[in-house]
């Protein structure tokens, strides 16, 4: 069977990662699969947005650490790594992450990478990196920190522990926390639920979110302001206002 399992429902791509003799850890072909199917999915216009996943014990314990076990300095440089997470990180269509158990050093990083985390209550959220004498390196330092602020990301980064999925929530990390049984049906609902927006309009505003994290407040209320000037030349626009006004649902068609 794949180490990563597909199902499209409706308009929502649902990923399951599928490791579970390694606890889902993130070895270079199961991002290779999640990496050509998110291009798939980027170019398919029947998928509005896109769901990962683990099991409910485990979203995904890390990189593989039997696999980076034999590799040295050299081989760390030229890691095909730092390229296959810019190719996750380049999905510009709405992306969810259905966090139950472990979600640790690269598979808190995954679920990071993601626009909206939902959780199970027995999710856990953990940077263990320094355990291991490394620290983390796909996201970790730089978007937890803006996740959640300095003190619970040095504590988390410094310490190694693990947080609690309320905890995650609290800080901003994570959005809703269900039963674990309820995670990926509500994360799949959710999903459909955005997925039937005006698909420009959810990747420009997806853009201008992500820039917040980058640039300063003056550009990125520029770029914002760019971004919706764009908007009005979309028929989807039209569409949206006018089924308003009409008192109609709106029939978007992606352009
Ligand atoms: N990599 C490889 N194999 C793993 C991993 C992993 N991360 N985690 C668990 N496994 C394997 C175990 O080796 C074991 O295999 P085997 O049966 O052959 O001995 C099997 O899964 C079961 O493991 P456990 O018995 O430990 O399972 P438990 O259910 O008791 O515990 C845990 C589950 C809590 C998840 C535990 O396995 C654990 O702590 N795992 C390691 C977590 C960890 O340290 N993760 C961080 C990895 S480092 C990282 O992610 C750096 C990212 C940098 C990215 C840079 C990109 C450019």
């Amino acid at each position: 069977m794949s180490e990563l399992l597909a199902d499209k429902t409706g308009r929502v791509l649902t990923l399951t990662l599928n490791r579970p003799e390694a606890r889902n850890a993130l070895n270079n072909a199961l991002l290779e699969l999640l990496a050509t199917k998110l291009e798939k999915a980027q170019s398919d216009v029947n998928i509005g947005a896109v769901v990962i996943t683990g099991n409910e014990r485990f979203f995904a314990a890390g990189a593989d650490l039997k696999e980076m076990a034999s590799r040295d300095m050299p081989a760390t440089l030229n890691d095909p790594r730092p390229q296959l997470w810019a190719r996750l990180e380049r999905f510009s269509k709405p992306l969810l992450a259905a966090v139950n158990g472990y979600a640790l050093g690269a598979g808190c990083e995954l679920a990071m990478l993601c626009d909206i985390t939902l959780a199970g209550d027995n999710a856990r959220f953990g940077l263990p990196e320094i355990t291991l004498g490394i620290m983390p390196g796909a996201g970790g330092t730089q978007r937890l920190i803006r996740s959640v602020g300095k003190a619970l990301a040095f504590q988390m980064v410094l310490t190694g522990e693990a947080i609690s999925a309320q905890k995650a929530q609290q800080a901003g990390l994570v959005a809703e926390v269900y039963p674990p049984a309820l995670t990926l049906e509500y994360a799949r609902t959710l999903a459909a639920n955005i997925a039937g927006h005006a698909p420009l309009a959810l990747q420009a505003s997806k853009m201008a979110l992500r820039q917040a994290q980058e640039v300063s407040l003056t550009q990125g209320l520029q770029q914002e302001r760019q971004l919706f000037t764009l908007l009005a030349a979309t028929d989807d626009r039209q569409e949206g206002i006018a089924a308003f006004l009409e008192k109609r649902p709106a029939a978007f068609k992606g352009r």
